[in-house]
C-alpha cells in the first residue's frame, strides 16, 4: 500500500498571481513559543492549511516549492515544540512547504547525512519541490525575515544559536539549518553516508559545496537567530571517531558516496506515512550492508 501515497497535485497557479518577494505578513524578531501542545492540537490549530503537512499561501503563489526535511529519533518534544513555531513562521513567509520527518528506528548507530539523502529521494517520488531545507529538530528560527528560500548559492540559516552566543560556532559551520535547490542537492551528490554517529557529515557538506564552485549565503546574524532546545548526547548518536579521517577525503570520495551510492553503502527499508501535519518516513537502517 505504500508505494500508492503520493502527495495531492500540485495545481499550478490557481489563478492566483505570485506572492510578493518581500511578504507583508512578516512580523520580526520574535521568542520561542514554548506552549505544551499536542500533535492533536496541532492538527487543531493548523487545520485551516492542507492536508500531509503541505501549506502555501491561499491569496497567492509562493515563489518556490520548499520541502523541510527534519532528521529525527526520539525527539518528539523537540518535534513538537518546532513545527509549533516553524508552521506560522513559515506562513507568515507566505511559503509552499511540505514537512518530512525522517526518523530512524532504534538498533544501529543515527546516521544523519544518510537520512538527509532518503528524505531527499523520497520527497521527490511524493512531489516536486524547488528547494530544500533540511532543519535540525532541536532548532527554533527567532526572525521571521530569516526568509526560507532556495538561491543562487546553498544557504545556512541557523547562523546566530543562543548556545553560541547567537554568533557562528565556527568559521565555516555549514550545519543546523541549511537549503539547497533541488539541483544543488543533486550536483554535489547529497551527503555523505558514511559519517556513522556524530559529527563530520555538515562540515563534509561543506566540502561538497564549495569543490562545486559554490559558496556560502548567509543572512546577517541579527535575521539568523535561533533558540537550539537544550538537550544531552543521545544514546545511539555518541561521536564519530573516524569523522576526522573521513573529512580528509571529502572531496576524493564526493562523486561515489551519495545521493548515487545509498543503496550500496548502507542497508535501509522504510515505510511512508502521512501524520496530517508532515509526512513521516520511517527508516530502518543498517549501516554495515
Ligand atoms: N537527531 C535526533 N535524534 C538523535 C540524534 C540526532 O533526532 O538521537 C537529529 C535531530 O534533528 C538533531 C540533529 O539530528 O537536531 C543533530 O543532532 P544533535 O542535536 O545531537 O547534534 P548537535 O551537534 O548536539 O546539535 C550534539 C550533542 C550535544 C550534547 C551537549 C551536552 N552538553
Amino acid at each position: 500500500m505504500l508505494d500508492l501515497f503520493v502527495l495531492p497535485e500540485l495545481e499550478e497557479s490557481g489563478g492566483h498571481s505570485l506572492c510578493p518577494k518581500m511578504p507583508p505578513t512578516l512580523a520580526g524578531p520574535s521568542q520561542t513559543d514554548t506552549s505544551l501542545v499536542s500533535f492533536r492540537h496541532m492538527v487543531q490549530t493548523f487545520k485551516h492549511l492542507h492536508q500531509n503537512g503541505r501549506f502555501r499561501p491561499s491569496n497567492c503563489q509562493a515563489h518556490q516549492r520548499l520541502a523541510v526535511i527534519i532528521p529525527f529519533r526520539n525527539r518528539k518534544s523537540h518535534l513538537l515544540l518546532l513545527l509549533y513555531n516553524l508552521i506560522p513562521f513559515l506562513s507568515r513567509q507566505q511559503a509552499d512547504v511540505t514537512f518530512f520527518v525522517i526518523e530512524q528506528l532504534p538498533g544501529d548507530i543515527f546516521n544523519k547525512g544518510a537520512l538527509l539523502n532518503i528524505g531527499y529521494l523520497e520527497a521527490l517520488k511524493l512531489g516536486q519541490f524547488d528547494c530544500f531545507i533540511f532543519h535540525d529538530v532541536d532548532l527554533v528560527p527567532l526572525n521571521d525575515k530569516n526568509l526560507y528560500r532556495c538561491g543562487d548559492n546553498p544557504r545556512h540559516f541557523s547562523v546566530a544559536i543562543n548556545k553560541f552566543s547567537y554568533s557562528l560556532a565556527y568559521k565555516g559551520n555549514f550545519g543546523g539549518v541549511v537549503g539547497l535547490s533541488t539541483k544543488q542537492y543533486s550536483e554535489v551528490n547529497g551527503n555523505s553516508n558514511l559519517y556513522i554517529g556524530w559529527g563530520g557529515e555538515d562540515d563534509d557538506l561543506l566540502e561538497r559545496v564549495t569543490n562545486k564552485g559554490y559558496f556560502i549565503s548567509r543572512y546577517t546574524a541579527e535575521l539568523s537567530k535561533y533558540d537550539m532546545v537544550n538537550h544531552t548526547r543521545d544514546k545511539g548518536n555518541e561521536p564519530n571517531p573516524f569523522r576526522v579521517k573521513l573529512l580528509e577525503l571529502a572531496r576524493v570520495r564526493q562523486e561515489v558516496d551519495g545521493l548515487n551510492s545509498i543503496q550500496n553503502s548502507i542497508h535501509y527499508n522504510r515505510t511512508i506515512k502521512d501524520m496530517a501535519l508532515f509526512t513521516l518516513i520511517t527508516v530502518d537502517i543498517d549501516n554495515d550492508r
